[in-house]
């Protein structure tokens, strides 16, 4: 996969080299490469930004310049741009990333991220790249608000690249984790040693009995997201919970709706 981060902050980035993203790179996994946005400038002063027609507080960026930098990195003109090519625009007011996204953008050819200043990009930016066929994505990683698009563009980055075939070491740690397609958040896990600060470790995972340590797992899991992440209960199928979910979740107050749909408060 190759990955370009456009920024006038490219410093910001280095974190890239470290980890597992460091390693996909040096595996050959992934071609990320970091640009500084003024280089694409042609004025004295490399200016990327202007006053929003229209008036308000701050500065917005060009898309002029914005404009040569990504067809730049999109191959644009040199018959190498790929059609599996996605531009991601992260914005205080965009979608909210998700994994769904994280899976979907791991099978991309190509990943460009504008990392603009939170008063944003000029909006012709996207709706132009929008009609020439690229795939532009506008998000947020939450309802919080950034200086810039440089952290969004860290956490997309590391969420997908752990998600490209041969990166994890053991591939079943992706199967079970939070947010994974159970659609709840994961259970809680415990090693050595047994006793630690006066807490011990609940005894039916010392048991060897698969069956009774697979249940517990479930019911920490539905117990957890129903106190953490109500509107993930909302959102589960019920055609794939069994009867004892049903049990514990009615227990805990949730219920399956009259229209045969989510669960609801009951
Ligand atoms: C991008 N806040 S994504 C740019 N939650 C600036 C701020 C910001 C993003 C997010």
């Amino acid at each position: 996969m190759r990955v370009d981060v456009v920024s006038i902050f490219p410093d910001y980035l280095s974190v890239l080299d470290l980890s597992l993203v460091g390693k996909a790179r040096q595996r050959g996994l992934l071609d990320l490469r970091v640009h500084d946005l003024r280089d694409w400038t042609t004025d004295r002063h490399r200016t990327v930004d202007d006053t929003p027609f229209g008036g308000g507080a701050g500065m917005v960026m060009r898309p002029d310049v914005w404009g040569q930098a990504i067809d730049e990195v999109l191959g644009a003109g040199t018959g190498t741009r790929s059609e599996g090519a996605h531009l991601i625009v992260p914005t205080p007011s965009g979608e909210v990333f998700t994994q769904r996204h994280a899976e979907s953008l791991a099978s991309a050819e190509q990943l460009v991220f504008a990392c603009g200043r939170y008063e944003g990009i000029d909006a012709r930016v996207a709706e132009h790249y929008r009609s020439a066929g690229v795939t532009v994505h506008e998000l947020s990683i939450g309802d919080y608000v950034l200086n810039g698009g440089e952290v969004a563009s860290l956490v997309m980055i590391e969420a997908v690249a752990r998600l490209i075939p041969g990166m994890v070491g053991n591939p079943d740690s992706l199967v079970e984790e939070s947010h994974g397609a159970a659609g709840l958040l994961e259970y809680p896990v415990y090693t050595k040693p047994p006793s630690w600060a006066d807490l011990e470790i609940p005894e039916v995972l010392l048991s060897g009995h698969h069956a009774k340590i697979e249940r517990w797992r479930r019911d920490q899991a539905l117990e957890r997201t129903a106190a953490r992440r109500p509107d993930m209960i909302e959102a589960l199928d019920v055609a794939g919970l069994d009867k004892h979910d049903l049990k514990l979740l009615a227990e805990l107050g949730w219920v399956p709706g009259a229209d045969g749909g989510g669960l609801t408060r009951a």
